[in-house]
C-alpha cells in the first residue's frame, strides 16, 4: 500500500513555513549544516524482515492487526517506510522466516518498492519442521559431525538465496552455547564452530562478507560459542579478510562500553556494521534511541571518527541494520522512530568540532572535551533530517502521517485483524 504523492505533497505543505523557519536558524548558526544534509541523504538504514509483526516475549503477544502475512507484504511495508522517510531503502531477510519462492518475482517487485536486500540472515537456533537433525545442543558448534554439516549445508543454502536477490553478506548469529558448568568443552566448542566456520567462509562469492555476530547471553545462559566482540573478532580473524564483527547493540552485558569496542574494531578493519535497538537491562530489542541516546551518539561520534581516519565511505562501508522486536508498539510506527534516532545520532556527531575535541584532548582538558560533545549532542538537528527527507520526495512528519492517514487501519481492512508475521 503505497501513499499517493499528492498526499505527501498535503501534508509537506502544510508544515513546510514552519520548518524552513527551524531550518534556517540551525544554517545561520551552523555553516556545516548543508554537508551534515547531504551525508543524511545518503544514509540508508536497512529494515528487519522479521520485525514487521508485534513480537512478543514467553509471557505473552499482544497483535497490532494488520500484518504482514507474506514476503510480498513485508517488502510492501518497508517500501511504505521508505515513502515516508527516503531512508528505508533496504531490507534483510532471515531465513528461513522469509523464503524468496519466486527471486524474479522478489527482485522486481524490490525495484518497484525501490528497496536493495541488506545481509541475509541464517537461522540454526531453531528446529525447522522437516529438519532431520536436532539444534538443541548448537549447531555449527555441535559435538555430532553430522548436525555441524546440516547446520553448514544451511549456512551455504542462505548465501545463494542471497546471491540471486543481490545481497552481499550473510550475517551468522549462533544461539550455541552451553547453560551449566562441565556441559561443553569450551576449546572443542570454539574448533568446531571454527571448522564449520571456514566451510561457510569457503562458500562466500568472492564479493561477499561473512558477519559474525557476537551475543553474551540467551538463550545459553551460562556460556555463549560466540559471547563478546573478542571472541567474534578471534574467529575474523582466523577466518579471513571476507569475515567481519557485526555488533547488536543489545547482545553486551550491562555497562559494557560499546563505543570503545566500535572504535578498535573499526580500527582493525572488522567492523561489520550493527543491529541497531536499544535496551536497559538484556537483549530487550527496544526501539533506537529510546533508554539511552547519549549511547547511540557515543557511537557514532567513534564511527565519524574511525570512519574519516580510515577514508571510508559512512553511507556505503558498514552495514546499518536495526534488529526490534515490538512488543506494545505498532511495528512501524516503532520502525520509524528507530530509522529517526539513528539519523539524529549521526547527524550530532558530524557536528562535532573533531579538531577543537582533540586539541583539547592533546592538552587533557577534560572539562572542554565534555562540553564539545555535549554541544553536539544537545543541538537539536531534526529540521536536518527532515530536510534531507523533504529533499528526496519523502515526509516532513512520517509519524504524524502514518498516523492522520490510519495507515494501520488501512492494512487492517486489507490484512486482517488477526494476521501473524514470521519472525521474532
Ligand atoms: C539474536 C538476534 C540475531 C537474529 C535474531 C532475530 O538475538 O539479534 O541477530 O538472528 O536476533
Ligand atoms: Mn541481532
Amino acid at each position: 500500500m503505497l501513499l499517493e504523492g499528492s498526499t505527501i505533497e498535503k501534508h509537506n505543505e502544510q508544515r513546510l513555513r514552519r520548518h524552513k523557519l527551524k531550518l534556517a536558524s540551525l544554517q545561520d548558526e551552523f555553516p556545516e549544516t548543508e554537508q551534515i544534509i547531504r551525508q543524511i541523504e545518503a544514509f540508508q538504514v536497512a529494515i528487519p524482515s522479521w520485525a514487521l509483526g508485534t513480537g512478543g516475549t514467553r509471557f505473552g503477544r499482544f497483535s497490532e492487526g494488520g500484518e504482514p502475512r507474506s514476503l510480498e507484504e513485508k517488502m510492501e511495508d518497508v517500501g511504505l517506510l521508505n515513502q515516508l522517510n527516503r531512508a528505508s531503502g533496504a531490507i534483510s531477510l532471515h531465513i528461513p522466516w522469509d523464503v524468496p519462492q519466486d527471486p524474479a518475482a522478489i527482485r522486481q517487485l524490490a525495484q518497484e518498492y525501490g528497496l536493495s536486500f541488506d545481509a541475509v540472515n541464517s537461522n540454526t537456533f531453531q528446529d525447522q519442521p522437516q529438519q532431520a537433525l536436532s539444534y538443541k545442543f548448537g549447531s555449527l558448534q555441535h559435538v555430532d559431525k553430522a548436525v555441524r554439516k546440516q547446520a553448514i549445508d544451511h549456512n551455504i543454502e542462505v548465501i545463494k538465496h542471497g546471491v540471486e536477490l543481490g545481497s552481499k553478506a550473510i550475517t551468522v548469529w549462533l544461539s550455541d552455547g552451553s547453560c551449566f558448568p562441565g556441559q561443553l568443552n569450551f576449546r572443542g566448542a570454539f574448533e568446531r564452530t571454527l571448522e564449520s566456520l571456514q566451510e561457510i567462509y569457503g562458500a562466500l562469492p568472492a564479493d561477499w562478507k561473512i558477519f559474525i555476530e557476537y551475543k553474551a547471553f540467551e538463550p545459553n545462559f551460562y556460556s555463549m560459542t560466540v559471547g563478546d566482540w573478542g571472541q567474534s573478532l578471534l574467529y575474523a580473524s582466523k577466518l579471513g579478510p571476507k569475515a567481519y564483527t557485526l555488533v547488536d547493540l543489545g547482545h553486551h552485558l550491562p555497562n559494557a562500553n560499546i563505543e570503545q569496542i566500535v572504535a578498535l574494531l573499526l580500527m582493525e578493519g572488522k567492523l561489520a556494521g550493527f543491529h541497531f535497538n536499544d535496551s536497559k537491562y538484556g537483549d530487550d530489542d527496544l526501539t533506537v534511541g529510546s533508554i539511552n541516546p547519549y549511547q547511540l551518539f557515543l557511537i557514532f561520534n567513534e564511527l565519524v571518527e574511525g570512519m574519516n581516519a580510515r577514508n571510508m565511505n559512512h553511507a556505503k562501508d558498514l552495514g546499518w541494520m536495526i534488529d526490534a522486536s515490538h512488543n506494545v508498539k505498532d511495528p512501524l510506527e516503532d520502525l520509524i522512530q528507530s530509522v529517526e534516532a539513528i539519523l539524529i545520532a549521526y547527524a550530532q556527531a558530524l557536528l562535532i568540532d573533531t579538531t577543537v575535541l582533540k586539541q583539547a584532548q592533546a592538552v587533557n582538558d577534560v572539562v572542554r572535551c565534555q562540553e564539545i560533545l555535549q554541544a553536539a549532542y544537545r543541538t537539536d538537528l531534526r529540521p536536518l533530517i527532515a530536510e534531507a527527507r523533504f529533499r528526496k520526495g519523502g515526509t516532513l512528519e512520517p509519524l504524524e502521517l502514518f498516523r492522520s492517514e490510519a495507515i494501520r487501519n488501512t492494512l487492517i481492512k486489507k490484512r486482517g485483524e488477526k494476521t501473524v508475521a514470521t519472525g521474532l
